[in-house]
């Protein structure tokens, strides 16, 4: 809202206009009220004047009140709307904010009880895989172990809090072990990698592309202590060599922080792209966990439940699909628990659904090994 005045004689207002949101196909009105009806109304839309279209606007003057109604309110119709009264002293304008919020572009679960009982009865699809195991890879600080954190939260019952996670603030990696986290009882297993950090600079730094690779392929132990100068190799002793089903990973999942994608070295994307193409060679599935969704849009901030209505949202998902190479619907927008207090239903409602997918993706993937395998019989 902005309210001037020109001259000391001229019309001044009673109340001024107010800052609104509206649904896609809704109507919205701005109305004021002036101290004065002997004065002429001009309405403009982002600093032109207002042009009237039959069905769209509707200006009313009724006595000191004066109106807009933006009717079936689009995208095109989001903008600043001002109000210029005049008469013969002066003039005096007022403008306030149309925000039209999109319908929602993906469906949201409101409710998690039926996601978390449907993960709790989940069977894998073939006896002989113990738990499905999934590597979460992505930029230093990207939110990896929060994600592990905020999925203990929801099946362990208590908050965890920055148990696994580093701080904001530190230019290098965190985790650095080859290391196993497991959900309450449920037959999954996380890898959270060290991060991946750019190459500029003297020698190359984070986990190395060689043995994110001998991870897909199960060759990497539990616990082994990853080294950014040399990769796992065959000599070493703790080596799987004929690794099984059991040691392989089935679903790559990246972590990618909203707040940061624009800012993501070229370094950084090639090698996650790269990435990507190996797991593709190889089979596995991979999706996206778009997280720091809070950091980039304050409606979502503000109301999780608004986040397949944010338009930064979208951008952001289209900008990660872009860069990264993958589809949109591959990408799911988390916000991780970093300092709630209390158990938040719409962001575990979020976790959930983008966990369901990765679990549906893995199992998919075992179907296919499964069915290999019977060939070879
Ligand atoms: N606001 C906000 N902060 C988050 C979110 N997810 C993670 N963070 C914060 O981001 C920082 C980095 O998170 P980590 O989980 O340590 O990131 P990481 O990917 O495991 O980092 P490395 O192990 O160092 O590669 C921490 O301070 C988290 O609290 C989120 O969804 N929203
Ligand atoms: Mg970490």
């Amino acid at each position: 809202m902005a309210y001037n005045r020109n001259s000391n004689s001229e019309p001044e207002f009673i109340y001024v206009l107010g800052n609104k949101t509206v649904k896609t196909g809704q109507t919205v009105t701005l109305s004021c009220e002036a101290n004065t009806s002997e004065v002429t109304a001009k309405w403009e839309k982002a600093g032109y004047r207002l042009q009237c279209v039959e069905g769209k606007h509707r200006v009313h003057k009724k006595g000191t009140r004066f109106s807009l109604e933006i009717m079936n309110a689009k995208q095109e119709d989001e903008a600043n709307y001002t109000i210029t009264l005049q008469n013969h002293s002066g003039s005096v304008s007022c403008s306030a904010m149309v925000t039209v919020e999109l319908t929602d572009w993906r469906p949201l679960e409101t409710q998690q009880e039926p996601m978390i009982m449907a993960l709790k009865n989940f069977k894998i699809c073939s006896g002989e895989v113990r738990e499905l195991r999934f590597l979460l890879h992505g930029p230093i600080g990207a939110g990896k172990s929060s994600i592990i954190n905020t999925l203990k939260s929801i099946f362990e019952g208590h908050q965890f809090i920055n148990c696994l996670t580093g701080s904001d603030s530190t230019g290098t990696s965190f985790t650095t072990k080859y290391e196993k986290f497991t959900i309450g009882t449920l037959p999954f297993a996380f890898y959270d990698v060290m991060g991946l950090e750019s190459n500029e600079g003297k020698q190359s730094r984070g986990v190395r592309i060689d043995d994110i690779i001998n991870a897909f392929k199960g060759h990497i132990p539990d616990n082994y202590k990853f080294r950014e100068d040399m990769p796992m190799i065959e000599e070493h002793r703790d080596y799987i060599t004929s690794p099984t089903i059991n040691n392989k990973i089935h679903c790559l999942v990246s972590v990618i922080p909203a707040d940061r994608l624009s800012m993501m070295s070229e370094d950084v994307i090639n090698k996650m792209r790269n990435i990507r193409a190996e797991a593709s060679k190889l089979g596995i599935p991979q999706l996206v966990f778009m997280t720091r969704v809070d950091k980039v849009c304050e409606l979502t901030s503000e109301n999780l439940g608004k986040i397949y209505q944010s338009k930064k949202i979208r951008e952001k998902i289209t900008m990660c699909s872009n860069k990264l190479g993958v589809t949109e619907n591959c990408i799911f927008p988390v916000k991780n628990y970093h300092n709630e207090i209390r158990s938040n239903e719409q962001l575990n409602c979020l976790a959930l659904q983008a966990l369901t997918q990765i679990v549906y993706s893995a199992n998919d993937y075992i179907k296919r090994w499964s069915s290999r395998q019977k060939q070879f019989e």
